[in-house]
């Protein structure tokens, strides 16, 4: 019979993405509607419907479907998971923080709003996600609560002081010690910063569509695994793409003193390492059944391969 990767090649994964995209996007423009205090609610409109990949929910959908559960259902948890990951970047945005004026092609939202606005926005964003992931426990049909628990509390753990949170912390402070970083401080912070997100979607996903903890086990290495890989990835393109642009603008990240995996492997060892954390995360999820898992496979073989 046919290898995951022969299974996978065959499998349209591009109208896969943009058929979910489309789901998601109608979702997240149902469950923020404007209303009163509105600019609050622009601003909130603004960030979260400005485009973006969508990875996040995507995983949820996946994992929920590779485990035999059903997409309607994975819809509240894939908007949480979507409103938290716009929410991480409207405050990384904001200047206390990376000071950035442009995301998603267009100025940022504390650009457009002010400060306040935009931190109270991604507030609201934070808090709506614990809201809406809750709409679970009647949609389409009753679940059992305790299902729903066990997703507010996966969410609640991947992102504070255990997760994202802490990621963005040993971030900042690394970037302000004005040396370089070992390479375990740095995948700690890829781990927590970028990961663990991914990690919440894909156990959520999982836990919603009623899999075994063996199952979960699995896709929440496949989940670290992709989250690693997008961060080297991201690196080597910040480096391949600013060279290619030699004379025009330098990026900002490399003229800053933040630590990337080529400056601390070289670019060829993090090509190599790209390899391999593609490598594990298809071993992650070897398995499942191949045609089911067919989106998971072609998601971390699009991550790695992107190129911008
Ligand atoms: C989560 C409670 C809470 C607070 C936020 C500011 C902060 C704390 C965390 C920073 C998190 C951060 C900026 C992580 C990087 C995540 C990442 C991989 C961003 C790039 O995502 P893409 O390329 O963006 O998927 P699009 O636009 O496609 O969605």
């Amino acid at each position: 019979s046919a290898s995951p990767t022969e299974v996978a090649t065959e499998f349209d994964f591009k109208g896969y993405m943009l058929g979910k995209v489309e789901l998601v996007n109608r979702a997240l423009d149902l469950a923020v509607p404007l209303s009163h205090p509105n600019c609050l609610h622009e601003a909130m409109r603004y960030s979260l419907l400005s485009g973006g990949k969508r990875v996040c929910p995507i995983v949820c959908i996946a994992a929920c479907e590779l485990v035999g559960g059903d997409e309607t259902r994975s819809m509240p948890p894939a908007c949480a998971l979507e409103m938290i990951h716009t929410m991480s970047l409207m405050h990384d945005d904001l200047p206390c923080m990376d000071n950035d004026d442009l995301r998603r092609g267009i100025p940022t939202c504390h650009r457009v709003y002010g400060e306040s606005v935009a931190i109270l926005a991604g507030d609201c964003l934070l808090s709506l996600a614990f809201r809406h992931l809750t709409d679970l426990a009647n949609y389409p049909s009753p679940i059992d609560p305790v299902i729903v628990l066990r997703a507010v509390a996966e969410l609640g753990r991947c992102i504070g002081p255990e997760g994202v949170v802490a990621g963005q912390v040993v971030d900042m402070d690394s970037t302000n010690l004005n040396e370089p970083i070992s390479i375990d401080r740095l995948e700690y912070i890829h781990l927590h910063k970028t990961a663990a997100l991914l990690e919440a979607s894909a156990v959520i996903g999982a836990i919603i569509g009623g899999a075994s903890d063996d199952e979960i086990e699995r896709l929440k290495r496949y989940s670290q695994h992709i989250g690693l890989l997008f961060q080297v990835v991201d690196d080597i393109l910040d480096v391949t793409r600013s060279s290619k642009e030699l004379g025009k603008t330098a990026r900002k990240d490399l003229a800053s003193n933040k630590s990337t995996y080529p400056k601390l492997l070289g670019l060829e060892r993090s090509r190599e390492l790209v390899e391999e954390l593609l490598r594990e995360a298809m071993l992650a999820i070897e398995g499942f059944d191949a045609v089911k898992a067919a989106p998971l496979v072609q998601l971390s073989n699009f991550i790695a391969n992107r190129q911008k």
